[in-house]
């Protein structure tokens, strides 16, 4: 028989007894340290957020997920939800046994019964759940790098939930909320999922939406990894509660989901339909692109616009809710209000602004249009992205050894030092490796590891408002990536790929390297023996073949001013 869903929350966690117990049995388990991710995960199975799950998925109903959007029991469910470890723990445990799952700090949060061990096929999760292998696909790269390589599937035992570090009062569970919404009498509940902080389009979207179904609004604000004084998540929390504030009293809550997105599209819309039935939800609002992986290599969109909608209309009987198709909104100027696009009058004047645009405007420090927001939001948002003339930034050069990276960087290190707007750091490759990554060779985990290190000090550089330029080979792409994101949290990332051909750097061999790895005499010499994952999508890109350094330093200031930092 199928459980049907959103029925009853699932309660995992063990009694205070029994917890004791678990404690002392975890002394003599294996244990794994959750990722930030897993903790997130465990959090919403532990909370029954992800009923009817009762734990890690075991292989079978892992594969009929992957296959069919059901677990093995048939019931209606889109999304992996694995414990991913490494190659090493994976072989230290066996179908059978228990592990202890332990928060980042130590605390024993679980215990999870092993059901099954297996190595994971990522390959075919990413073409099945994010209908694509694409790397340009954050979901699908997070998969591919992120992910350890083995899955551990088990039912668990909660024991300790980790506790909310910030706005405690916003961190509800589906049983508070579906208490509150009892208690407020509301007969019908409109879930809106937001990713992004709400503006004038949203609120009067969902205020319509709800208004004509006479129906309780509860936003919830999809936080996902929260790093530790990440001042974006602040300032975006502060700006939901400003949001909420714009509703009737009593008609709208707000509550934070501990939900890490895949951007899978379609399919997450789906996920998140379901979680939002177990936090009370009984009618889901689905946003164009919901849950978007934005734009693939060829810069097509990995998901029509409407496509999650029809995925979650065409299961809302089957799962006992409602979808709501979100209109697209657009100011009409002429009535100073927000409409569909499919019902602005004729001959009205109509105002748009994408999320993007927004974003370019609060990093100039421009003004925003008075149609598109609340003063108490913008506010809280500009707190936290101080516009770019006032933010940090670091300059990643990369390329082939003696591809003229360190002349380069020297020059813009000196230029930047004369228009001394920031205190200026200069991180060349060379002076790296003599002191920061001393004991480092050249191999590949060794090299990313060297640039990890580059990407930390840069980092820290940027987070308090400095120059960082960067000249290292950087050879491989995730590791540029990852170096990308970090500091792309904390101030503005330029990264240069110095592309002077092969040939043209092999002729110019600074330091005679070229031709003693030709000689055979180092091995894994980048350019020679040893691979340079050309950049995809750099914000310059600069042959010192055709450009001379001076010229080349010039261009990259010309970009920073362009981009408002300088
Ligand atoms: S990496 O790959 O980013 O960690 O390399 P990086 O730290 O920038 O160090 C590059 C400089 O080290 C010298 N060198 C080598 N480069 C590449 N491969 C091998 N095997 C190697 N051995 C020594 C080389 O002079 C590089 O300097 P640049 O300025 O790039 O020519």
């Amino acid at each position: 028989m199928i459980e049907p869903h959103g029925g009853v929350l699932v309660d995992v966690m063990a009694s205070p007894a029994r917890s004791s117990e678990l404690k002392q049995d975890a002394l003599s388990l294996l244990s794994w340290d959750l990722l930030p991710r897993q903790l997130r995960d465990l959090e919403l199975i532990m909370n029954g957020g992800f009923s009817p799950l009762r734990g890690f998925m075991d292989r079978a109903d892992y594969d009929s997920v992957v296959e069919d959007m059901r677990l093995a029991s048939g019931v209606l469910w889109p999304m992996p939800v694995v414990l991913d470890v490494t190659e090493e723990f994976a072989g230290a445990i066996k179908p059978g046994e228990r592990i202890a799952l332990r928060h980042p700090e130590g605390m024993l949060t679980a215990v999870m019964h092993v059901r099954d061990v297996w190595r994971a096929d990522k390959a075919n999760e990413a073409k099945k759940v994010f209908g694509t292998d694409d790397e340009t696909h954050p979901g699908v790269f997070e998969l591919t790098h992120g992910v350890r390589p083995f899955y551990v599937g088990g039912e668990i035992e909660g024991v300790e939930a980790p506790t909310p570090t910030s706005f405690a009062d916003l961190a509800l569970s589906p049983s508070e909320l579906r208490e509150r919404f009892a208690g407020l009498g509301a007969s019908h509940v409109v879930g809106y999922h937001a990713e992004r902080p709400l503006h004038r389009a949203e609120i009067e979207l969902t205020k319509s939406v709800a208004g004509a179904m006479h129906a309780h609004l509860f936003v919830n604000a999809v936080t996902g990894v929260v790093a530790s004084g990440d001042r974006d998540h602040y300032a975006a929390v502060r700006s939901f509660k400003a949001a909420i504030s714009k509703y009737e009293a009593g008609s709208a809550s707000l509550s934070l989901l501990p939900l890490v997105t895949r951007c899978a599209g379609p399919r997450e819309a789906l996920w998140q339909a379901i979680v939002n039935k177990n936090y009370g939800g009984g009618r889901f609002l689905v946003q164009r692109d919901h849950a978007s992986a934005g734009t693939d290599s060829d810069g097509q969109s990995f998901y029509g616009p409407s496509d999650a909608f029809q995925l979650v209309e065409a299961h809302q009987q089957e799962l006992g809710i409602q979808a709501i198709d979100a209109p697209e909104m657009v100011y009409d100027a002429t009535d100073d209000r927000f409409v569909p696009v499919a019902a602005v009058p004729a001959g009205h004047e109509v105002q748009s602004l994408t999320a993007d645009e927004f974003d370019a405007l609060l990093a100039k420090g421009d003004e925003v249009p008075d149609w598109y927001s609340y003063p108490e939001i913008i506010d809280e948002l500009r707190q936290a992205h101080p516009p770019r003339s006032r933010q940090g930034f670091t300059v990643f050069l990369t390329g082939l050894p003696s591809s003229g990276k360190s002349t380069v960087a020297n020059i813009l290190a000196a230029k930047l030092l004369e228009n001394g707007s920031r205190p200026v750091t200069l991180l060349d490759g060379d002076l790296v490796r003599k002191h920061l990554s001393s004991e480092l060779t050249f191999s590949k985990e060794h090299r990313d590891l060297n640039i990890q290190r580059i990407g930390f000090v840069a980092a820290e550089i940027t987070k308090n408002h400095g120059a960082a330029v960067c000249a290292p080979i950087a050879p491989y792409r995730k590791v540029r990536r990852l170096v990308r994101e970090m500091i792309g949290q904390v101030g503005g990332f330029i990264e240069v790929h110095i592309s002077t051909p092969v040939e043209v750097c092999e002729a110019r061999d600074r330091k005679g390297l070229y031709a003693k790895a030709k000689a055979g005499l180092i091995k894994d010499f980048t350019g020679v023996n040893d691979p340079y994952e050309v950049p995809e999508k750099p914000e310059l890109r600069l042959d010192t073949t055709e450009i001379s350094a001076d010229r080349c330093a010039d261009m990259v200031l010309e970009y920073l001013a362009s981009e408002g930092y300088l």
